[in-house]
């Protein structure tokens, strides 16, 4: 696992344009010869990159100058300054660049997943004196400086992007959905608030598909107005496609969940309120929660909600065609044109006869071994573990 960094503020800058040189032609059996001094050469330009295989701005974490390199200046003999390098910043996809003082929004890199932006541009090199001859001056001495470059100070934030995002009280099972579908294996726990930072995982469909999910802390009620981890996580999930509400059955409050989730997602953004949306309701194998997971059912009649059991893996198959499809559907239309709920119909009653049965083990392997790393205060991130490259989407 990787300590993710999603927030740096960094000085940039284009480089300063070479100066002209004023000169003039010194050359036996050529009087007279005229000016010959040569431009500046052009500042280098600073330039954003953003690179699709980048996943952190852990490379903005430790330096925090960027500049591009000065032009030349112009030299005799109508020499010409070299003009200055570009300065790259490379950048991960989802990047949104923010003016560090008022914090407005300059460019938000979206879901583009390479390509450059040039920022600042590099001053221009100066005139060097053959410019300035004329009919009455013919040896002038003028030669200009160059244009200074541009310097900002800035701040760069990460919204990761995911597939889908968990969303879930905390303890419902959302970690341990990640650890099943993908090769994150993020820290398990019976104890509220496991997950202190947002885990990524990848779930692979195929060799040409991969869908991310993000699994975040717990929310709880109250989290908007700061009670718990509070909702800040949600940025993480905010460019999702679907979301994913975890319910536990096993939870007095199970019937109530969904609603109450769904308000603190409201408060956070209406759009993220909107978003599609399944619901899995976990831990079938606890007995009682099959009436339970009817009755949730039947007070959301026009939702499609999975009934599942991580520990038994019942009822997964289906909740992964459901991730599918809800990707494919969100690469078809643009998500806010979606129907927010409607869009899968809800499935059959959940029949525990059809699923496999597997070792209830699983669940319960050591996972006390892996690193966990403890987000320092004011400081909060992600663990990644991606290992593919997503091809063939969102092009
Ligand atoms: N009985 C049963 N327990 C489960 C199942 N899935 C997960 N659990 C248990 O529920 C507890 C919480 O699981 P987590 O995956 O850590 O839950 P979480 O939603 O990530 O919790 P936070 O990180 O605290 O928000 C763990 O003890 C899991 O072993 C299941 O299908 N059945
Ligand atoms: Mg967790």
């Amino acid at each position: 696992m990787v300590k993710f960094a999603d927030e740096a503020v960094i000085d940039v800058a284009s480089g300063k344009g070479g100066n002209g040189c004023a000169a003039f032609r010194r050359e036996k059996y050529v009087p007279l010869g005229g000016p010959a001094g040569g431009d500046g050469g052009r500042g280098g330009d600073l330039v954003f990159e953003i690179r699709r295989n980048l996943r952190t701005l852990v490379h903005l974490r430790y330096s925090h100058t960027f500049k591009a390199k000065n032009g030349g200046d112009g030299m005799g003999s109508k020499r010409y300054g070299k003009d200055g390098e570009d300065c790259i910043v490379p950048l991960p996809p989802g990047t949104i660049i923010r003016d560090a003082e008022t914090n407005d929004i300059i460019h938000d890199f979206g879901l583009e997943t390479e390509g450059r932006f040039v920022f600042l541009k590099g001053g221009n090199g100066g005139w060097g004196n053959v410019h300035f001859k004329t009919s009455v001056n013919q040896a002038p001495r003028t030669a200009l400086p160059g244009q200074s470059g541009e310097t900002r100070r800035i701040k760069v934030e990460l919204n990761i992007i995911a597939d889908i995002g968990f969303v879930g009280f905390p303890n419902a099972g959302k970690s341990s959905l990640l650890d099943y579908f993908t090769n994150a294996r993020p820290k398990i726990a019976p104890y509220p608030f496991t997950t202190k930072i947002p885990n990524l995982g990848v779930l692979r469909v195929d060799d040409e598909q991969d869908i991310i999910l993000a699994d975040i802390p717990g929310i709880i009620e109250g989290a908007s107005e700061g009670l718990g981890l509070g909702i800040r996580f949600l940025k993480h999930i905010s460019r999702s496609v679907g979301l994913a509400f975890m319910i536990d059955l096993s939870d007095d409050d199970f019937l109530e969940s969904y609603e109450k989730l769904q308000g603190e997602l409201a408060n956070f953004s209406p759009e993220l309120a909107r978003k599609n949306r399944v619901i899995i309701a976990n831990k079938l194998d606890i007995p009682g929660t099959g009436e339970r997971f009817e009755l949730l059912k039947a007070r959301h009649p026009d939702l499609t909600i999975f009934g599942i059991s991580i520990h038994n893996r019942w009822g997964l198959d289906a909740v992964r065609d459901a991730f599918i499809s809800m990707v494919n559907a969100a690469d078809v239309q643009p998500v806010q044109d979606s129907p927010g709920s409607g869009l899968f119909q809800a499935t059959g009653p959940f029949l525990a006869s059809e699923q496999s049965s597997a070792p209830d083990d699983f669940m319960k392997a050591d996972l006390e071994d892996v690193p966990y790393v403890q987000p320092e205060e004011g400081d909060y991130g992600a663990t990644v573990s991606l290992n593919r490259k997503r091809k063939g989407r969102r092009k």
